[in-house]
Order: C-alpha cells, then sequence, then structure tokens
C-alpha cells in the first residue's frame, strides 16, 4: 500500500478555478479515471477525475476552493509499494487542445460582422458528438462578440459555445439535441450589430472554452483559455446549475432539473438532490408535470423527435390583476396531463367529423331498455357504439394497430378504451374482447368500471391494453370536438350529443335523430381517406346494425 497526491491536472489557462461539486469522500474506492470533482469557470464546468485507482484516504479540498494546476485534490491510497504512472495520458499540456484550432475563419472573424459570417463550433478537443443542451439566442437577437451560443454538453464536460463575432443572427443552423462536431456551422452572423455593443472588439475570437482530452486520457479535461471576455450572465442562462455527471443521471431518471431545488454551492444541484427528488416523486409527495414535459420530447414509438426547444412557459403574477387562489392539480389530472401533452405533441393529429342517423338504433335502444327494465342493466348508445367500432375496426385494421419504428403491429384483439369523467380527473377503462360480448355484457361491464373509475378504485389491469378509444361527451352535449389519441393506439372516436335534425330524403326534409362524430387519426399510419371510409362505415352500421352480419 501506498499513498499518492491527486492533484489538478492540467486545465489549460483556467486559473483559479472554484471547486463546486465533491464527488468522494474519505473511504471511498475509486477507479482510475473516475471524477473526483467539479470546477467550473464562468464559461464552463468540468470533472477532474482521478489519475489512479486506490481508496480515498483525505480530502485536500472544499466547496467553494480556488484550484488550479498542480493543486492538491486528494490523498489517495493504492495498491502496491509505488505509485502506478496514471492509467492514461499524464495530465499534460499536450492533452490540451491546440487554442483556436477551429476549421471556421474564428480567430480571423471580424469583430463586427461586415456582411455574411459563419460561426462554427470552435475547437473543442477530441470530444466528438457533443450534445446541444441549451440554446441562448435566436434568430434576430443581437449578440456580442464572444457572447455565449449555445451549451454542449459530453458526459464529462458541459460548455458554452461563444460567438466569434459580433452581429445578429440571421440564421441558427442547430436546435436543441443535435450532435455537433469541430467545425459545426453553428450560426450566419449578419454585421449590424453597433460597435458600442461589442466589449471587447480587440479580443480574438478563438474559442471561449475547450475541455479537451485525448480519446485514451478521456478524464483529463483541459480549457483553452477565452480571451478577455464580456461578462456573460450566470453559467447557462436558465439552465440548471448541475455537472455533467448529474445532468446525466438525472436524464437517464427522467428527473426535470430544473425542479430540483440543489442543495450544493449557490444552489447546484448535486446527485443527492436528484436521488431525493426521485424518492419523493416515487412516492407521491411531489408530482412534476415537467417530467411529462420531457417525456414529451422524447421519440415516440413510431418517429423520431428530439428535445423541444420551446421558449418558457410564460410566469404572470395573476394577484397583480386580481384576486386568486392556488389549488394542486389531482394526481390524475397530473398523470393524464403528461400523457395527453405528449400524445398532442408527438403525433401528427387530423380529426373528421361526420353526422350519422341512429333514429332507428335510439327507438331500437329505448324499446330494449324498456323490454328489461326488470334486469336492472341499462343500455346505453356508448355500447353500441362499442360494438359499431369492433366492425369497423375489423374492417380497417389500420385503426386498431400501433407503430413500432417503421413497422404496424396489427391487434387480433379488440380492447376498447372508454373514456371517463370522475371528480378527480379523466380515466380510461377498457372493455376487453368487445368482440366476443353482446351488448347487455359491454353496457354491465362499463357501468361496472365507471363506477369503479368515479370511486378511484380501477386497477392498472383495467386501465391497460386497449387498441382503440371512444371519448363520448354524448350525455353532456356540445357538437363536435377533437379528442387527442391515446398512444400507442392511432386513432380515438369522440362522440357528442345527437340531435334531431332536418336531414332531406330526396323529396322532403325529414325529422332524423343525428349523432356528430369526431374521428382523430395518427397520419403516420392512416390516410385522410381511410378515416372517412371509416367514419363513413361506422355511420352506416349505426344507421342500421344489420350490415355487420354482411
Ligand atoms: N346523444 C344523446 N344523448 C346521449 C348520448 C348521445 N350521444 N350519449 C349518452 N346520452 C344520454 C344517455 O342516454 C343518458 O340519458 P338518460 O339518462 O336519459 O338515459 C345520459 O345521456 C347520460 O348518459 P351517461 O353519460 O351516463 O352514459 P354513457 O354511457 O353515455 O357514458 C361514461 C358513460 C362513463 C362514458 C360517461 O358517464 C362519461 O364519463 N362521459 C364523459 C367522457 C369524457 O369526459 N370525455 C372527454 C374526454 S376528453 O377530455
Amino acid at each position: 500500500m501506498a499513498t499518492i497526491e491527486v492533484t489538478v491536472p492540467d486545465i489549460g489557462d483556467f486559473d483559479e478555478v472554484a471547486v463546486i461539486e465533491l464527488m468522494v469522500k474519505p473511504g471511498d474506492a475509486v477507479r482510475a479515471e473516475q471524477s473526483l470533482i467539479t470546477v467550473e469557470s464562468d464559461k464552463a464546468s468540468m470533472e477532474i477525475p482521478s489519475s489512479h485507482a486506490g481508496v480515498v484516504k483525505e480530502l485536500k479540498v472544499a466547496l467553494g476552493d480556488k484550484v488550479k494546476k498542480g493543486s492538491l485534490i486528494l490523498m489517495l491510497e493504492v495498491a502496491g509499494e509505488a505509485p502506478a504512472p496514471a492509467v492514461s495520458a499524464p495530465a499534460a499540456p499536450a492533452a490540451v487542445a491546440p487554442p483556436a484550432a477551429a476549421p471556421a475563419p474564428a480567430a480571423a472573424a471580424p469583430a463586427v460582422a461586415s456582411g455574411p459570417v459563419e460561426v462554427r463550433v470552435p475547437d473543442i478537443g477530441d470530444f466528438k458528438d457533443v450534445t446541444v443542451i441549451e440554446i441562448m439566442v435566436k434568430a434576430g437577437d443581437s449578440v456580442r462578440l464572444e457572447q455565449s451560443l449555445i451549451t454542449v454538453e459530453s458526459d464529462k464536460a458541459s460548455m458554452e459555445i461563444p460567438s466569434s463575432a459580433a452581429g445578429v443572427i440571421k440564421d441558427l443552423k442547430v436546435k436543441m439535441g443535435d450532435k455537433v462536431n469541430i467545425g459545426d456551422l453553428l450560426a450566419i452572423l449578419e454585421g449590424t450589430a453597433p460597435t458600442a455593443a461589442v466589449a471587447s472588439a480587440s479580443a480574438p475570437a478563438a474559442p471561449a472554452v475547450v475541455a479537451a482530452a485525448p480519446a485514451q486520457a478521456a478524464a483529463v479535461p483541459a480549457a483553452v483559455a477565452a480571451p478577455a471576455h464580456v461578462p456573460t450572465a450566470t453559467p447557462a442562462l436558465g439552465l440548471p446549475h448541475a455537472s455533467p455527471s448529474v445532468r446525466k443521471f438525472a436524464r437517464q431518471l427522467g428527473v426535470p432539473l430544473n425542479e430540483v431545488k440543489g442543495s450544493g454551492l449557490k444552489g447546484r444541484i448535486t446527485d443527492a438532490d436528484v436521488q431525493a427528488f426521485t424518492r419523493s416523486v416515487m412516492s407521491g409527495a411531489v408530482q412534476t408535470l415537467a417530467i411529462s414535459a420531457q417525456q414529451a420530447a422524447k421519440p415516440a414509438a413510431g418517429g423520431g423527435g428530439s428535445e423541444l426547444g420551446l421558449i418558457p412557459w410564460p410566469k404572470v403574477d395573476f394577484t397583480k390583476f386580481g384576486p386568486v387562489e392556488r389549488k394542486e392539480m389531482s394526481r390524475i389530472k397530473k398523470i393524464s396531463g403528461a400523457n395527453l401533452l405528449r400524445n398532442a405533441i408527438m403525433i401528427p393529429a387530423v380529426t373528421n367529423h361526420d353526422d350519422c342517423d341512429i333514429t332507428d338504433l335510439e327507438a331500437f335502444r329505448v324499446s330494449t331498455n324498456k323490454e328489461n327494465e326488470k334486469s336492472g342493466v341499462k343500455v346505453t348508445m356508448l355500447a353500441f357504439l362499442i360494438k359499431a367500432c369492433v366492425a369497423a375496426l375489423k374492417k380497417y385494421p389500420e385503426f386498431n394497430s400501433s407503430l413500432d419504428g417503421d413497422a404496424l403491429i396489427y391487434k387480433q384483439y379488440f380492447h376498447i378504451g372508454f373514456a371517463a369523467d370522475t371528480p378527480n380527473g379523466l380515466m380510461v377503462p377498457v372493455i376487453k374482447d368487445a368482440d366476443k360480448k353482446g351488448i347487455f355484457q359491454i353496457s354491465t361491464e362499463m357501468g361496472e368500471l365507471a363506477k369503479k373509475a368515479r370511486d378511484g378504485k380501477l386497477s392498472p389491469a383495467e386501465m391497460s391494453g386497449a387498441s382503440f378509444t371512444i371519448s363520448s361527451l354524448g350525455g353532456i352535449g356540445g357538437r363536435y370536438f377533437t379528442p387527442i389519441i391515446n398512444a400507442p393506439e392511432v386513432a380515438i372516436l369522440g362522440v357528442c350529443r345527437s340531435t334531431i335534425e332536418p336531414v332531406w330524403d330526396g323529396k322532403a326534409f325529414q325529422p332524423r335523430l343525428m349523432l356528430p362524430l369526431s374521428l382523430t387519426w395518427d397520419h403516420r399510419v392512416i390516410d385522410g381517406a381511410a378515416a372517412a371510409r371509416f367514419n363513413v362505415y361506422l355511420g352506416q352500421i349505426l344507421g342500421d346494425f344489420r350490415r355487420v352480419l354482411l
């Protein structure tokens, strides 16, 4: 056993960077290359790795300490007598990417652009395919020389990429989630920014930050000095304060960092904060809609999709306009809200509206209920709609399918979900194998499931497995609406209240009971013509159920 000193490697011209996170403690076993601390300048945060494997004996830095190349981080007990050489390349300046090596004429770019100027990703060392995690500007913005444009992140560092010129952004060439590399075009600037806006016109537009390390020495972050830069706002405007590893950890758990309260230095979010947040969500103590927003931004089963570069939700102090009361939404509302948001955003949905003549069906329903008054089972229009939908789904099977990458899964079962209004919010119980059940059985099950939904007693099994959903507002009113598809289903039928309408029979207007139908469908799977055919066929069946036999 020997004890060695682990020091800060060459982190470029960064001098006196603050320790913002301690990732190990005495007694911890660490691997070579394992991150020990996170340091942060005003432009970048980077994790400092261990040069050896061993057990931490003593920490020599505390939160808030300023460190630079050579500063002692900790004492490490390593196996063997003499300390082994660093596993990866020594923390030598050789690991530092040469400054201003970007293929773009960064250094040559004029301080104030006079014509269109391309701003490209500068030399960010050996980092490849780093992800754009924040876009700080938009087309039309005036930017100063060195002003941060975007933040990119690898698994070891996040860094802001500055503008190599001043000017007005004409065209932004990246979006959230894009992977970028050295030389990639970020933006095109037009040189119309007032010179006064250039705080540091003489400073060369070298890359402000490069966290670099050769592949083998990936744990040796290095930074190329920023030129005399204009002061920027807090690191990463609006970006929660957290190290790359914490960000990665949060992403893996689907935790929205902007909702996590940081307990670290200056409110920095630590691993423990993310864990505590996750525990509170799991226990139901905390609910988060941001999680749903994040989920919404993830690719749906059937298509691509990346994070949404949306502007922030407006924050309004409503008390300025009058008295208000704040009430937490129910758990069900939050959960269904998350699903609705994802489905509304991810599905290219179209709604077809149609009317169908249910005069005879309604007469049949009323007489059936009269005949069966004593049975206690009331047949509603929704039960007929479920049966009619099963017939239409059989005729047009793509409506009973789900997207799986580039393939469609055609379900050979007919489980029909129906939206139920409950005091706590919308729930969707499912009538399983509706094709094998009669109207009475469906009506009975629907009554039981709707009651369970209202009482908050539905089991997960009773709410899962639907292949198609019906949302009926017929008992309430309204004319048409645009229901949101319940993914991974590909269509949903909305039904409103039937009304007596004058219908032309070729000779005269006849009073007919017309039912408004609104069919929303996923255009990736279904074409407009197929949707129209589905609605027409559905209407024909509801007009005359004998057609099911044909
Ligand atoms: N046209 C005219 N009348 C209708 C009708 C229609 N399309 N659908 C139902 N009705 C009538 C029924 O016949 C019943 O009348 P009577 O009491 O005179 O017999 C009355 O409206 C109430 O029906 P109901 O709503 O109790 O029964 P249902 O089978 O139609 O619906 C259920 C059951 C659980 C779906 C319903 O109670 C419900 O929760 N609906 C709301 C669904 C919802 O919220 N959808 C929106 C989702 S998107 O946010």
